[in-house]
């Protein structure tokens, strides 16, 4: 037999490691094999190192047991991670449409509500009604008002619902109100709660019947340039204010090249077009049914 009082460190580090492990007896301490090392090379560097290694053989279960259960509960929380976000995801049923006054939201949400054109003046309040998705389930439409003094607070309480956000701008009056629509853009597609919930985002380039309206590609290169612009004021604004130069807004884009809504890596964005005067609103039923 080894003298135990030879290699205390082993004997101490085994209990210390290994509580409970193949070998151990009912109160969990370890009989380390002390035979197992051959009386000549006891308290040698080599008996020292099979000692080790008669260690590591007691340590593996153990760590396999550690390997195991780190794995399961890493896998676990993925579970409940996915199953917490996609119950989020699901129980989102809301279809936000915003947008500056008079492009058309209200009427869109007529004709897809009410199937025909209802006569509309500027909305102070919202509209709320139930969109049917052939297999899909229905969906909540949000008409919300395009007035800058209320349109921020009713956006705010529907946004955490939004499985979807139309912005509807008109295609022919986009020059004289480009500004306002890249600022009111801008703030949505930056507000922290859209792009931690990501949202389908559907630009609509409503009023195409009008002979002067822009098609969705020409929009969508003329709303990026006027984004870049924006952003660079906002971040620098911004850089500005901070504390110690640290920047906390959230930067729209990737940083050291032109805006693209491409860019946006949070949020899928897409273009389309529609006229809600004449009812041709198409892509936008197509969009619905993929978004729902
Ligand atoms: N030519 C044309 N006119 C449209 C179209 N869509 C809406 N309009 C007209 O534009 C005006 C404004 O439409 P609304 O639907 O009330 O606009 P809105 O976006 O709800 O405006 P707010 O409620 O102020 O936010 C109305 O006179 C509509 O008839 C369209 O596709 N083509
Ligand atoms: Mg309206």
């Amino acid at each position: 037999m080894v003298n135990q009082s030879a290699i205390p460190h082993i004997n101490q580090t085994a209990v210390d490691i290994c509580p409970v492990t193949p070998g151990s007896d009912q109160s969990g301490l370890v009989k380390v094999n002390f035979v197992e090392i051959a009386p000549p090379y006891a308290g040698t560097l080599f008996g020292v190192t099979n000692a080790v290694a008669n260690l590591c053989g007691f340590m593996a279960p153990y760590a396999v047991g550690v390997l195991v259960k780190g794995n399961v509960l890493v896998l676990l929380t993925l579970v409940i991670f996915i199953f917490v976000w996609r119950k989020g995801r699901v129980s989102r049923r809301g279809i936000c449409l915003v947008g500056l006054c008079e492009s058309g939201k209200t009427l869109i949400f007529s004709q897809l509500i009410y199937k025909k054109a209802v006569e509309s003046f500027t909305s102070m309040k919202e509209n709320v009604g139930v969109l049917d998705i052939a297999n899909k389930g229905a969906l909540k439409l949000i008409d919300i008002p395009g007035h800058e003094r209320v349109r921020q607070r009713f956006f705010d309480s529907y946004k955490n619902t939004a499985r979807g956000i139309v912005f509807v701008l008109d295609s022919f009056s986009l020059n004289k109100d480009i500004r306002d629509v890249a600022e009111y853009l801008y703030t949505i597609l930056s507000d922290p709660v859209v792009s931690s919930n990501r949202p389908q985002v559907l630009i609509l380039c409503n009023k195409q019947d009008h002979p002067l309206a822009k098609g969705p590609q020409v929009i969508q290169s003329v709303l990026e340039k006027e984004m870049n612009v924006l952003r660079n004021t906002q971040t620098n604004q911004l850089e500005a204010v901070a504390e110690g130069g640290n920047r906390k807004s959230f930067y729209l884009g990737q940083e050291g090249k032109n805006f693209e809504f491409a860019d946006i890596r949070s949020l899928r964005v897409e273009f389309a077009a529609s006229s809600a005067q004449t009812d041709d609103l198409e892509n936008l039923k197509k969009w619905l049914q993929s978004v729902a």
